[in-house]
């Protein structure tokens, strides 16, 4: 996990020892977003995936945001993750300058329930798009990811079928208690 603005050589890890390089980049417009971001984090740590983590404001750091989009897919990362809250631009910018696949994660202000961030991230124009998941839905985020990169991971898909099997016994246990 980083902190700061990921340089392009940064990234270019030669040594077999050193961590692998992520796969997901998680963005979001400041660090107030963290406590609704984590999610995305936990479960991509759930999932042994490699990520980084930054603070990349559309609003107050534009050009760092354009050269994020633009040098991620360059760096290896193959998904970026992008919450906002309010004037929620990052996850749609985001996309407009980068080939990868960018998840939107509408984070709930203090006011409107988090609509705006809503309708700010999943109206986007024909051609552009951002996979918006629920309010908050930062956990989604981090599995619609892992899903992303199971299309090409044949271990990651086996444990994506377990972890859903897991789902269905805990839902069936559920059931059971109830009807007992
Ligand atoms: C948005 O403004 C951020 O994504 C955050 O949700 C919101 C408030 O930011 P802070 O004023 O807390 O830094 O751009």
């Amino acid at each position: 996990m980083s902190s700061a603005l990921p340089s392009p050589d940064l990234h270019r890890a030669t040594n077999a020892d050193a961590p692998p390089l992520p796969s997901v980049g998680i963005v979001m417009g400041s660090d107030s977003d963290w406590p609704v971001m984590e999610a995305a984090a936990q479960v991509l740590d759930e999932f042994e995936i490699a990520y980084e983590v930054d603070v990349v404001s559309a609003h107050r750091m534009p050009r760092e945001m354009i050269a994020y989009g633009e040098q991620a897919d360059g760096r290896g990362l193959k998904v970026i993750i992008a919450g906002a809250g309010g004037a929620a631009h990052l996850p749609g910018m985001l996309a407009s300058v980068t080939p990868l696949p960018v998840i939107g994660v509408p984070v709930p202000l203090k006011y409107l329930d988090g609509m705006d961030s809503l309708l700010s991230i999943v109206q986007m124009p024909a051609g552009v798009p951002v996979a918006t998941v629920s309010v908050g839905g930062a956990r989604n985020a981090g599995l619609l990811a892992a899903r992303i990169l199971a299309t090409h991971d044949e271990e990651l898909l086996a444990r994506m079928r377990d972890f859903q099997q897991e789902l269905n016994d805990q839902a069936t246990e559920k059931g059971k208690r109830l009807r007992a």
